[in-house]
C-alpha cells in the first residue's frame, strides 16, 4: 500500500499537467489502464438495461482520486458508452449520470485500474414526467365528457419550453412528458389552424378541465431530485388541454365622408372602416389597406389598433394585438389627400393574420375612388 500511494503523490503532480481532451491522462512511463462503461435513461430506475429505458443526452462521467483530487471528466458519447484511457494503474472514484436528472445506481463507484483496464463502470439516471390527456372538446365547454373522444395528432403535443424532453400517446389521448431536468418549466402545447384549445379551468372537476391557458402555455412548474427520482415540487403534475374546432368569421366595411367618385387633386376624404370579429376561439386579427396611386395617407386613427411599418411600404398594416384576444369590433379612421389624379381606384382592405379565418370571401372591402386634376 505504501508504494501505491506514494505513485499516487507523484501521479497527482503529472496528471494536473497532463490531462488531455477527451478524457484521456497521458503520463510518460507509466503502466496505464481505461475505465469503461454507460451511462444510460433508466426510466424504471430498476439499476439495469431494459425495454422503455432510453439513451442519456449530455451524460457524463468524472473520475476523482480517493481523496477526492479530480483527475478527468468526459462525456458519454450518443450512444451512452465512455471510455478513459491512459489512467494510471490505481484506485479510482467514478461519478456518472446527467446534471438535473437523478441517479438510480450509486453515482459514484470506486474501481481498481490496472493494465487491462475496468469496464462496465455503468451509471443509471433519470428525469422527471409530467402527465395528461389530450381531447377534443367536442361541445367546447372546456370540460372532458365521457364522449369525448382523445386527441391524437402529429400536431398536437405537449412539450417543456425549457428542455429536450420525450413523449409518448396512447390512443386516449393520455400522455406523458419524461426525461424532465430539475429546475423550472413551463410546458407548451402549439397552436393548431382550425383547432382551438379549451378555456381553462372550466367546470369543477379538475380532472376534467384543461390547464392550459388559451394561448397554450401552462404554469411554471419546478421540479428537484428527490433520491432517485426528479418531481415536481408539491406533487405529481396533470395538465389536460381540450381542443375544439375554432372558426372566426370576420367582415370589413368603408364608409367615406363624403362622394369619393368626384374628387378632385387637394380634396381630403376621411375613410371609416370597421372590422367585426365573431367566432368560437381567441384569435389574431390583422388588417391591411392598400390606398390606389394618388390618394395619398394623412393620417391613421387606430382605436387600439397597432401600427405596423415596413420601411417605405405604403400599405397600411393595423394588428389588434401580438397576442389572441377574444373576437373583437372595432373602428378606424384614414385621412387621405388627393395628391394626383386618380383613373380608376379602389381603396382596398382585407382582414389577416387570422388563425380560424373561416370566410375569406367577406373579408375584402373596396370603396371606388376617382379623381381630376
Ligand atoms: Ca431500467
Ligand atoms: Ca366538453
Amino acid at each position: 500500500m505504501s508504494s501505491t500511494r506514494a505513485r499516487w503523490a507523484g501521479i497527482a503532480a503529472i496528471t494536473a499537467v497532463c490531462a488531455v481532451a477527451g478524457g484521456g491522462v497521458a503520463v510518460a512511463d507509466e503502466a496505464t489502464g481505461s475505465i469503461s462503461g454507460l451511462v444510460w435513461n433508466d426510466r424504471d430506475a430498476d439499476g439495469a438495461v431494459g425495454e422503455g429505458d432510453g439513451v442519456l443526452w449530455d451524460a457524463y462521467v468524472e473520475v476523482h482520486r480517493p481523496n477526492g483530487d479530480w483527475v478527468t471528466w468526459q462525456r458519454a458519447s450518443y450512444d451512452g458508452t465512455y471510455t478513459i484511457s491512459g489512467l494510471p494503474e490505481g484506485d479510482y472514484l467514478v461519478t456518472g449520470g446527467k446534471y438535473g436528472f437523478a441517479s438510480t445506481t450509486r453515482s459514484v463507484q470506486r474501481v481498481v485500474v490496472t493494465s487491462e483496464g475496468v469496464s462496465g463502470v455503468d451509471f443509471g439516471a433519470r428525469g422527471g414526467q409530467i402527465t395528461g390527456r389530450i381531447w377534443h372538446d367536442v361541445n367546447e365547454d372546456g370540460v372532458r365528457q365521457d364522449d369525448e373522444p382523445g386527441l391524437v395528432d402529429a400536431l398536437t403535443y405537449v412539450a417543456s419550453l425549457h428542455s429536450q424532453e420525450s413523449w409518448r400517446q396512447e390512443a386516449d389521448g393520455t400522455y406523458v412528458v419524461y426525461d424532465l431536468e430539475a429546475g423550472s418549466h413551463v410546458f407548451s402545447t402549439p397552436s393548431r389552424s382550425t383547432l382551438a384549445r379549451s378555456p381553462k379551468g372550466a367546470g369543477d372537476d379538475p380532472e376534467r378541465d384543461s390547464d392550459f391557458e388559451r394561448t397554450g402555455v401552462s404554469e411554471t412548474v419546478e421540479f428537484r431530485v428527490v433520491g432517485d427520482q426528479v418531481l415536481p415540487v408539491g406533487g405529481p403534475v396533470v395538465l389536460d388541454v381540450g381542443y375544439y374546432v375554432g372558426v372566426t368569421h370576420g367582415a370589413l366595411t368603408f364608409t367615406a365622408d363624403r362622394d369619393t367618385t368626384d374628387l378632385e387633386v387637394g380634396d381630403t376624404v376621411v375613410l371609416t372602416a370597421t372590422a367585426a370579429y365573431t367566432g368560437n376561439a381567441i384569435d389574431t386579427y390583422g388588417v391591411s389597406i392598400d390606398l390606389p396611386q394618388g390618394l395619398t395617407e394623412v393620417s391613421v386613427t387606430q382605436d387600439g389598433w397597432l401600427r405596423e411599418t415596413y420601411g417605405g411600404d405604403p400599405h397600411i398594416f393595423l394588428r389588434r394585438s401580438w397576442d389572441a384576444l377574444e373576437p373583437v369590433t372595432s373602428t378606424f379612421t384614414i385621412t387621405a389627400r388627393v395628391t394626383a389624379p386618380i383613373t380608376s381606384g379602389l381603396v382596398t382592405g382585407k382582414l389577416n393574420n387570422s388563425s380560424y379565418l373561416a370566410d375569406w370571401d367577406l373579408i375584402r372591402a373596396s370603396l371606388p375612388v376617382s379623381a381630376t386634376s
